[in-house]
């Protein structure tokens, strides 16, 4: 049976990471309707992503004799000032997403949970990728600058990154 503050911490986890695929869809609906498809495809593809992260926490905790109780989400933001903006609070978000997966972390280790910490492992590389990953497309943009013909350009590649993302399941 897996500890009872383990499992609450979990929970909380499977909340954020299902709370991200729905900050992801609203950001990508966002670019969907103010003429960045790539952005879209991106967003959508990263949703997905955030959804899986979720199910591998659920199947885990159940499979370890807990219970993964889904908990009431938040209703995610819908305006956004610009695509820069999307992207700057995506790298907030993640950077706020590392911090609750190495607390997570903790509350395993210090509970002796090796088995979770471990599979926890996962999560910390992950988080390092990601966070790199918007990094660099924070970088593109400032590249970029605030021109038409950059963004245009941006766009593009976000859609190649999608099609890649896709096919690793990065
Ligand atoms: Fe954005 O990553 Fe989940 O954990």
């Amino acid at each position: 049976m897996i500890n009872k503050k383990v499992e609450k911490a979990l929970i909380n986890q499977i909340k954020l990471e299902e709370q991200s695929s729905r900050i992801y869809m609203s950001m990508a609906s966002w670019g969907e309707v103010n003429g960045f498809p790539g952005a879209a495809k991106f967003l959508y593809t990263h949703s997905d992503e955030e959804r899986m992260h979720m199910t591998k926490l659920i199947t885990y905790l159940n499979d370890k004799g807990g219970y993964a109780v889904l908990q009431p989400l938040e209703m995610p933001q819908n305006k956004f000032k610009n695509l820069l903006d999307v992207f700057e609070q995506i790298l907030k978000h993640e950077e706020f997403v590392t911090e609750s997966i190495n607390k997570l972390f903790e509350i395993a280790f210090n509970e002796k949970d090796f088995t979770t910490s471990q599979f926890l492992q996962w999560y910390i590389e992950e988080q390092i990728e990601e966070e790199s990953t918007f990094k660099g497309i924070l970088d593109k943009f400032r590249l970029a600058g605030n021109q038409t013909g950059g963004l245009f350009h941006l766009d593009k590649e976000l859609e190649t990154l999608a099609i890649a993302d896709a096919a690793t399941g990065a």
